[in-house]
């Protein structure tokens, strides 16, 4: 049978894409709940370029970048639900969405939360335009991708989930019902969703790993902090 592992962190949203991933195929594996400020020797060689979690170790063989990896699980167990579309363009579209929500949403979205001042309502108002982009993309779906969850449902979770948590945490008022009544849709089908349920890591420790660090920044001085939605040093 084949041997897979998983060097993750079950705070980590990026390595929480990957075990929903598995989870959804059915693929079995051992999961290996890394110290982020203590990173093992293995995770170091199998990442030695990015050093971050989430590795998938597959037969001895590592890959690296949940982008990359979400890919691959879908390649490699074809057999279960699919995680992207079967047509190039569709493909192509996926791919785009996800980069979209690593490269252009994640990094204001984040800064909104943990900066202060004029640098949070810059963020704030990036954060929002962005987002818009997204509220913009359902038309009568569950999901991003129709009826099931697939690759774009499972690399939005920072801001199905951690996004949400840490919001609340510091009072803002970015992603609501009330302005995008249709990612709210979305986030109510999503966090409902079994496999969610059962794979996201629990609200209230989410909550004080948040709360600690927000206050750590404040007593600092205010804004900084807030790393990658759960992940150590940056
Ligand atoms: N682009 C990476 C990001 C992974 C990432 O940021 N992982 C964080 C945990 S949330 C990490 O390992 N941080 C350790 C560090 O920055 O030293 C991916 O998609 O896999």
């Amino acid at each position: 049978m084949a041997e897979v592992k998983l060097f993750g962190a079950r705070v980590s949203p990026f390595s929480c894409r990957i075990e929903v991933a598995l989870k959804l195929k059915g693929v079995e594996y051992e999961f290996i709940d890394e110290d982020l400020h203590k990173k093992s020797p293995l995770l170091l060689k199998y990442n030695p370029v990015h050093k971050k979690v989430p590795v998938l170790v597959h037969n001895g063989k590592p890959i690296c970048e949940s982008l990359v990896i979400l890919e691959y699980i879908d390649e490699t167990w074809e057999e279960g639900p699919s995680l992207l579309p079967k047509d190039p363009y569709e493909r192509a579209m996926v791919r785009f969405w996800a980069k979209f929500l690593d490269e252009k949403c994640l990094p204001p979205m984040w800064k909104a939360c943990w900066s202060i001042g004029e640098e949070q309502e810059k963020a704030k108002e990036e954060s929002t335009e962005l987002l818009k982009f997204l509220e913009g993309k359902f038309s009568g779906k569950k999901f991003f991708g129709g009826d099931n969850i697939g690759m774009v449902d499972i690399v939005a979770n920072f801001i199905s989930y951690w996004f949400i948590i840490v919001q609340e945490l510091v009072g803002l008022q970015v992603l609501t019902k009330e302005k995008f009544p249709k990612l709210g849709e979305w986030i109510d089908e999503y966090l409902n969703s079994d496999i969610i349920k059962e794979n996201f890591p629990p609200r209230d420790k989410l909550t004080a790993i948040f709360q600690a660090r927000f206050e750590a920044a404040a007593a600092a001085g205010g804004g900084g902090g807030g790393g990658s939605g759960g992940g150590a040093s940056k």
